[in-house]
């Protein structure tokens, strides 16, 4: 049998759930998501495949207006992922309205005129059904779309309908990565995202752009692996709101992180969490080339 591959790439304002949709279509959890805007700071590989064939699906972190030079650099990684991609879709919310940000998306995607474009209504499951139906009109007015498709990434409504559906704007091409292959991601790189995940859950709004997170080593002993996270912060204040109170907060984030680090590694863990600052790191050309921006 002929099999289609190809790759598909996400669009859409911070928050409407890409990246929740991605981890819907592999059916693992690959991608780190929060309810935090700007979660997604690279570019992740994640790869469904059924017998008609293979969708590659890049999450990125989404276009938007870049207030530093990492805004700056994640614009410039999602520019060049779009204009390589063959599907990009475009990702809105069906509990909010079409706004200023989805327009400045809209107009961006005039600059990719290789792919074939989508329109993808998000979080169905928290409106009526009447709703969602009203909000697949309104958004098949908003340009011309090869398709426009409903779908709830946490209740998994419309995932496979997803995948049948796409699957058929791919050009005909073998499969492009091993059918059991599910993401590019080492486990070396999943590991800090993990943790970043775990602090932008616990903590306030205020933190999230200052937040980075790296491996600085790992050491399996046997049936325990020795991990080592580095968290950077930009200021003496949030080196304080992450470790808390005697180093409560620490704790909490370290008790959230470990189950998905042990399931990843398949070993126990110790896991060691060490705070630091880098001020304005991403304003930083130096800082951010460190952290592999
Ligand atoms: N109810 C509901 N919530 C969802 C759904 N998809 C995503 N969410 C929630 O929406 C929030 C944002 O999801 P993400 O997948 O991180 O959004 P994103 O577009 O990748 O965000 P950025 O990486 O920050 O651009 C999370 O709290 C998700 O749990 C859905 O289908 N239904
Ligand atoms: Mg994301």
């Amino acid at each position: 049998m002929t099999t289609r591959s190809g790759f598909l790439s996400f669009v859409g304002r911070p928050n409407v759930g890409k990246s929740t949709l991605m981890n819907a279509l592999i059916g693992e959890k690959v991608a780190i998501t929060s309810s935090k805007p700007q979660t997604t700071r690279k570019t992740i590989r994640g790869i469904v495949t059924r017998e008609a064939g293979q969708l590659i699906i890049v999450d990125t972190p989404g276009l938007h207006r870049p207030r530093t030079l990492l805004g700056e650099r994640l614009n410039a990684l999602v520019e060049t992922t779009l204009g390589d991609v063959d599907v990009i879709g475009m990702c809105l919310p069906a509990d909010e309205p079409i706004g200023k940000g989805d327009r400045f998306i809209l107009e961006q995607l005039a600059r990719y005129p290789r792919a074939k474009v989508v329109a993808i209504v998000t979080k169905t499951d928290r409106v009526s059904s009447t709703q969602v139906l009203n909000k697949l009109a309104e958004v098949g007015e908003l340009r011309e779309w090869t398709l426009v498709i409903p779908v709830s990434a946490e209740r998994r409504d419309g995932v496979d309908e997803f995948i049948a559906a796409l699957i058929p704007l791919m050009q005909e091409s073998p499969l492009l990565y091993p059918d059991d292959a599910v993401s590019d991601e080492s486990i070396e790189s999943r590991i800090p995202e993990i943790v970043r995940e775990s602090v932008l859950e616990e903590l306030s709004d205020e933190l999230p752009h200052s937040l980075a997170a790296t491996l600085t080593d790992i050491v399996r002993e046997g049936n325990r692996t020795k991990v080592f996270v580095s968290l950077i912060v930009e200021r003496d204040s949030q080196k304080g709101i992450i470790i808390g109170k005697r180093g409560s907060m620490l704790r909490l984030i370290g008790e959230r992180s470990r189950p998905a680090i042990e399931k990843l590694l398949g070993t126990s863990i110790y896991l060691d969490l060490h705070v630091t600052i880098a001020k304005e790191w991403q304003r930083d050309p130096k800082a951010l080339g460190k952290l592999g921006f």
